[in-house]
């Protein structure tokens, strides 16, 4: 087969790595104090990008990382600030502790190289917006000069991302150097479909493919019990858990994204507490509602220790969100549920 396999949602792209790079690995290897098996030179297809999101009890996705880090690129971020809040163990990777290096991918897309004043992302929609077929939509994100940083604590794994407008609709192809297929490849393939369809909703086209491309794919020998434990569900579940995910609103700006990170700030802050009624009349429509509710849930774990999530706040959640959080924080959402 010359064309990537598809999946019908980034689950099914998951369980396939795992399961390749576990049962039938390449090479054992050793990098950086890591021991990993692996596969080289793999690549997958998701036709519906926007199904970017497991339902694996075993994996316990973090669906408000997701957003918090989607948002975090679109707004061209580097701060640990924002992003240390909900992953503490990014902070490992900076190198002054304020800010990240290489793995800020927003930062590197999002804002004007040194000597610009166009950002790439944009002179990437303005190309397409003049030549829809070109080929040149291309995204760099690794940097050669990152080589030449030693002991670099974080070095770009995502090399770059491909944006092509044919037929009406934008596909994403995107190429990375390396993948931790347990820890690393959900959350990107999130954010990047994310940007994928941010960029088709700015050009005004239907979202398209969206292709992963995976130069070192492996998983580390530290997740091998729990890599086990999500392949064990998945060969034994009767019935899959599918929640379609809904499209980004048609509205999205680069002032809606600023707009819910201020609503985003006042949360991680506690400056602000919101009940669901609340977020229904906030200034951001009812796609980006679903992030704010997000982070009013996760503000309720982290600053009131609450051991019970408001319930009208989970209620409002969608369903495949509510899903994740009722599984990521068990304790929190049954003791909302009894209220
Ligand atoms: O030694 P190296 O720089 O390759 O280690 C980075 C590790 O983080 C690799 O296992 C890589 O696959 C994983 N990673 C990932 O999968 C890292 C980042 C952040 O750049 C990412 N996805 N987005």
């Amino acid at each position: 087969m010359l064309t990537p396999t598809t999946f019908r949602s980034v689950e099914g792209a998951y369980l396939a790595l795992l399961r390749l790079a576990t049962k039938e690995p390449e090479h054992q290897i050793t990098a950086r104090g890591n021991d990993a098996r692996e596969v080289i030179g793999v690549q997958f297809q998701l036709p519906d990008p926007r199904q970017r999101l497991p339902y694996l009890v075993a994996r316990k996705a973090n669906p408000v990382f997701q957003f918090a880090e989607a948002l975090w690129y679109l707004a061209g971020r580097r701060d640990l600030e924002m992003i240390g809040y909900y992953a503490p163990s990014m902070r490992s990777s900076s190198a002054d502790g304020v800010t990240l290096g290489g793995s800020a991918y927003g930062y590197t897309l999002f804002n004007p190289a040194s000597g610009d004043t166009i950002a790439p992302f944009d002179r990437v929609l303005e190309l397409l917006r003049t030549e829809t077929d070109s080929k040149r939509g291309y995204l760099p994100v690794f940097s050669a000069a990152e080589l030449a940083v030693s002991d670099n604590p974080d070095m770009a794994c995502l090399a770059g991302l491909h944006l092509l407008a044919r037929g009406g609709r934008l596909h994403m192809v995107c190429h990375m150097r390396a993948n931790d297929l347990d820890c690393g490849l959900l959350s990107d393939v999130f954010s990047f479909t994310m940007i994928q369809e941010y960029a088709a909703v700015q050009l005004g086209l239907e979202l398209g493919t969206y292709t992963h491309t995976i130069g070192s794919a492996h998983v580390n020998d530290r997740n091998a019990e729990r890599v086990k434990k999500v392949l064990y569900e998945a060969d034994a579940r009767r019935h899959p858990q599918h929640f379609p995910f809904p499209a980004m609103s048609a509205e999205t700006t680069p002032a809606t994204i600023a707009r819910v990170l201020e609503h985003e700030e006042l949360l991680r802050t506690n400056q602000a507490q919101y009940s669901a009624e609340d977020v229904a009349a906030l200034d951001v429509d009812a796609y980006w509602q679903q992030a704010v509710l997000l982070f009013e849930v996760y503000r309720q774990i982290e600053h009131e220790q609450s051991e019970s999530v408001s319930r009208d706040v989970l209620d409002a959640l969608h369903p495949g969100l509510r899903w994740l959080v009722g599984h990521r924080w068990p304790a929190c959402v049954t003791a909302g549920g009894e209220q």
